[in-house]
């Protein structure tokens, strides 16, 4: 391992890790200790088993954020409660994993906001490109009035949401060629989460979209059948996408959330009490993943560059180049979604960045 490298790791976990002496060459993704859990035991009746599933890997910061997840609730709960996490898609993608939340055969999962878009369109409104110039105007709106109403509004459909956190800023990744504005886009095969948004915003940009679970990802950039992807570092490097992609452009393009949600079948099973604690501790992990995802973001941006990829850094008339390429996005989409909650948050926004 490099100096700057270990200065920079020491610099995100602070003393946790002077007590460590060796590192592997993947230290880079060794995760910040997890937090004490605070709060008192809750008491109420009943043994309880929660399988938890996500899409992202176990090296991802989603994961690191369930596992603090499950040292809350199995801590807090005297251990009423168990908690089991199953990393990597292993139980089904994003819309799978979901439908088995609603069916009563998995107790919870945490989905990106896109591929559930069919279920609830007003989350189409995370996918406009470049609406969040920086994540805490994404809390801002998440943890405020708006994103408590979402998480009520999708509290029905056989599931019930408890929490926000964050897959994060997505960037464009390929294996052909460096992309430095959208004509380098033409002819490229981009797959893009199940999501029509997300397909326009491609297809505006001159790209050749095709919308795909993110379980079969790996495998088609592998093969050769789509030629690039887009997500944020955190996700490439724990999905190893790097491996089979060696360019990489900074886009920024789109900040997706994470849902919390868990099964309703489930949930009503619960004691009163034993649902606060879920809820306190999905909060908790929300704000725990952020901070994971945050603090590891330009590191992981770095092992990718040392590993080889070749990443394009955007200057910021670029970037604009881009989003003005998809300024009529906004125009198609505004009905669907609803003029007033983009204007909502547009404002929002506004107001954070004063
Ligand atoms: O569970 O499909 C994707 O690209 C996402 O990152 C996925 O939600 C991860």
């Amino acid at each position: 391992m490099t100096t700057t490298t270990t200065t920079r790791f020491v610099s995100v976990v602070g003393g946790a890790v002077l007590g460590l002496t060796a590192f592997s060459a993947s230290a880079a993704t060794e995760m910040p200790p997890l937090p004490e859990v605070k709060g008192e035991k809750v008491e109420a009746d009943g043994n309880f088993k929660i399988k938890f599933s996500i899409g992202t890997t176990e090296s991802g910061a989603q994961y690191r954020g369930l596992e603090y997840f499950e040292k809350i609730v199995e801590q807090r709960s005297d251990g009423n409660i168990q908690v089991e996490l199953f990393p990597g898609a292993q139980l089904g993608d994003d819309r799978q994993a979901t439908s088995a939340l609603q069916s009563g055969t998995l107790e919870m999962t945490m989905p990106s906001t896109s591929p559930l878009v069919n279920m609830f369109p007003e989350f189409a409104v995370f996918d406009l490109p470049f609406l969040f110039p920086q994540p805490e105007m994404a809390d801002a709106v998440l943890d405020g009035e708006i994103g408590q109403q979402m998480l009520e509004d999708a509290s029905s459909q056989g599931l019930v949401a408890i929490g926000w956190g964050e897959n994060g800023y997505r960037q464009l990744t390929n294996s052909q060629h460096p992309v430095e504005e959208p004509a380098d886009l033409d002819g490229l095969k981009i797959r893009t989460m199940e999501n029509d948004l997300h397909l326009d915003i491609w297809r505006t940009l001159g790209a050749n979209p095709t919308p795909m679970s993110f379980a079969e990802l790996f495998t088609a950039l592998e093969q050769g059948v789509v030629d690039g992807q887009e997500n944020p570092w955190i996700t490439i490097e724990s999905s190893k996408f790097n491996e089979v992609q060696d360019y990489a452009t900074e886009t920024n393009h789109v900040y997706t959330p994470f849902i919390t949600l868990v099964s309703a079948r489930f949930w009503d099973r619960l004691p009163e009490d034993y649902q606060q604690l879920l809820r306190d501790a999905a909060t908790e992990m929300g704000d725990y993943q952020r901070h994971v995802s945050r603090t590891l973001n330009d590191q992981i941006k770095q092992d990718l560059k040392d590993s080889g990829m070749q990443i394009t850094e955007l200057t910021p008339e670029q970037v604009k180049v881009f989003q003005d390429k998809l300024e009529p996005v906004y125009e198609d989409w505004r009905d669907q979604i609803g003029g007033e909650l983009i204007d909502d948050i547009r404002a929002q926004v506004e107001q954070a960045q004063e």
